[in-house]
């Protein structure tokens, strides 16, 4: 593990602004004993937590957050602010904070593996749910109760292993987290009449429980799908990455780094994605953890959203295939313009929000160039990096011309032996289960109420507007 020196945050760290802008009120590190438990250390938040949204409801209650147009109404409710997400927040122009700490200050601050120098994501969940740095300990003995919560029951097994092989790994992921809704506890304390001041507790082991089975389930399936069907024993000794590097089969420390990277990146992008807003939604009407996580899973599958690593990989092989190993510049601007032509969007590049490269995608270019830089896909993909966004800008639709997290992972996964495309949105699905998983136990202990905007028909927006 990583000294716990390396873990002290630098006072400039601290002082910056971005405190202010999560709307976070404080970060504290090593404020806790270096043993505490993450839900007890929880338990003795929520209080100040449910203070704070107390006193800032009844301070500025009726404060008007902005106004809705007619066009934000057909256009994906874009910029309307109706959400509370306390994990994250994503500026347009300079990407995800996670607790107000960008990628690179979390890739210094939180703990590694031993030898590691990426974040491992327990420490990341450790950051998201308390707003605090964890300690090496902290981290360690998260990564052991995971371990320990890690099996699942066998008629989720059975049902995994009857699965066509034809069936979408995402298709296999969303049906085994909704078989797995047998094991709620939240469920079963509803059932039996819990107070609401205890809901946050059962969605936390629920939480904890999904998170710690979904590399169980995910490497089923890939082991399915694509290998002998055999799936090791989880190690208690490893960290969450690595124990999921195991189950697929991977050993590659590179590869294992990849994946603490991986799984930590992908976790969490503010509340108004599909999949995070899709879990908080469900999650409103006290669906438990496995039945809302589901149904974000649904959404994650969507090639506009987190299908879109597939679609990338697929998109970038054809190019190669098409235009030979030694692209020019001209062949790469002429197929991205094939694309276009064809009605399709190039997948990767774009952003609902983000109007700048996302640093999701820098971060595993930086990954790249440590660890891959003479790869002949990553240098294609560096290559479209030069050229998309004109094309895009030329094309003059799309108001974000730069890459998305998605344009990258394909290739770092790729140069390590991991080439099955139809998988790869598994792989963030495990990842985002971090994010919205926090953002549920936060939902429960704020006692936020079932989600219900209000919608109107075009001939009743017609009659508000003209008066007709
Ligand atoms: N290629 C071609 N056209 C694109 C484009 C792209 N990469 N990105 C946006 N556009 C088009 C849109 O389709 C839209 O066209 P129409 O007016 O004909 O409908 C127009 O540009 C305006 O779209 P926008 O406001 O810039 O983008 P949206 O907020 O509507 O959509 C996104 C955002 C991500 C769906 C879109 O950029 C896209 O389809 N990108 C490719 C798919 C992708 O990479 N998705 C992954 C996003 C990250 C994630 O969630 O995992």
């Amino acid at each position: 593990m990583a000294s716990a020196l390396r873990l002290l945050p630098t006072a400039s760290l601290l002082s910056s602004r971005r405190f202010a802008a999560t709307g976070f009120n404080s970060v504290r590190c090593y404020s806790t004993a270096k043993s505490q438990s993450l839900k007890d250390r929880l338990r003795e938040l929520i209080p100040e937590k449910q203070a704070e949204v107390k006193e800032l409801r009844a301070k500025y209650g009726s404060k008007v957050m902005g106004e809705t147009t007619v066009e934000m109404m057909y256009g994906g409710m874009r910029g309307i602010k109706g959400l509370v997400w306390e994990g994250s927040v994503l500026d347009a122009d300079e990407g995800i904070r996670f607790r107000g700490y960008t990628i690179p200050e979390c890739q210094k601050l939180l703990p590694t593996a031993e030898g590691g120098e990426e974040p491992l994501p327990e420490a990341l969940f450790w950051l998201l749910v308390t707003g605090e740095v964890p300690t090496v300990e902290q981290v360690k003995s998260l990564s052991q109760d995971w371990a320990a919560r890690s099996a699942i029951p066998s008629y989720v097994e059975d049902l995994l292993d009857r699965c066509p092989n034809t069936l979408h790994p995402m298709s296999q992921f969303s049906l085994a987290i909704t078989a797995l809704q047998h094991e709620s506890s939240f469920a079963k304390a509803y059932q039996s009449g819990v107070p609401k001041s205890q809901y946050w507790d059962y969605t936390f082991e629920d939480a904890n429980d999904l998170i710690a089975k979904l590399p169980n389930i995910a490497a089923r399936i890939y082991r399915n799908v694509f290998k002998d069907g055999k799936v090791p024993e989880v190690n208690p000794n490893l960290d969450w990455a690595a124990n999921f590097a195991h189950l697929l089969g991977y050993k590659d420390p590179k590869f294992l780094e990849l994946m603490r990277l991986y799984l930590t990146i992908h976790s969490d992008h503010e509340g108004g994605n599909v999949s995070a807003h899709t879990t908080h939604l469900v999650g409103s009407a006290l669906s438990d953890p496995y039945l809302s996580f589901a149904a974000g899973m649904n959404g994650l599958a969507g090639p506009l959203h987190g299908l879109a690593n597939q679609e990338v990989l697929r998109w970038t092989m054809k190019m190669r295939e098409q235009v030979g190993a030694e692209a020019t510049d001209e062949d790469i601007k002429n197929f991205l313009w094939k694309t276009l032509k064809s009605g399709q969007v190039v997948p990767g590049y774009g952003h609902a929000v983000l109007r700048k490269t996302d640093p999701r995608y820098t971060c595993q270019r930086e990954f790249a160039l440590k660890h891959l830089p003479t790869d002949p896909l990553f240098k294609l993909v560096g290559q479209i990096y030069n050229i998309a966004p004109g094309v895009l800008t030329e094309h003059g639709k799309t108001k974000n011309p730069y890459p998305n997290v998605d344009a990258h992972s394909g290739v770092l996964l790729t140069h390590y032996g991991f080439v099955e495309q139809d998988f790869y949105t598994v792989l963030f699905g495990v990842s985002r289960a971090l994010g919205v998983m926090n953002a549920l136990i936060w939902d429960r202990a704020l006692g936020l109420p079932l989600e219900r905007p209000k919608s109107l028909s075009t001939a009743y927006l017609k009659k508000m507007l003209e008066g007709k």
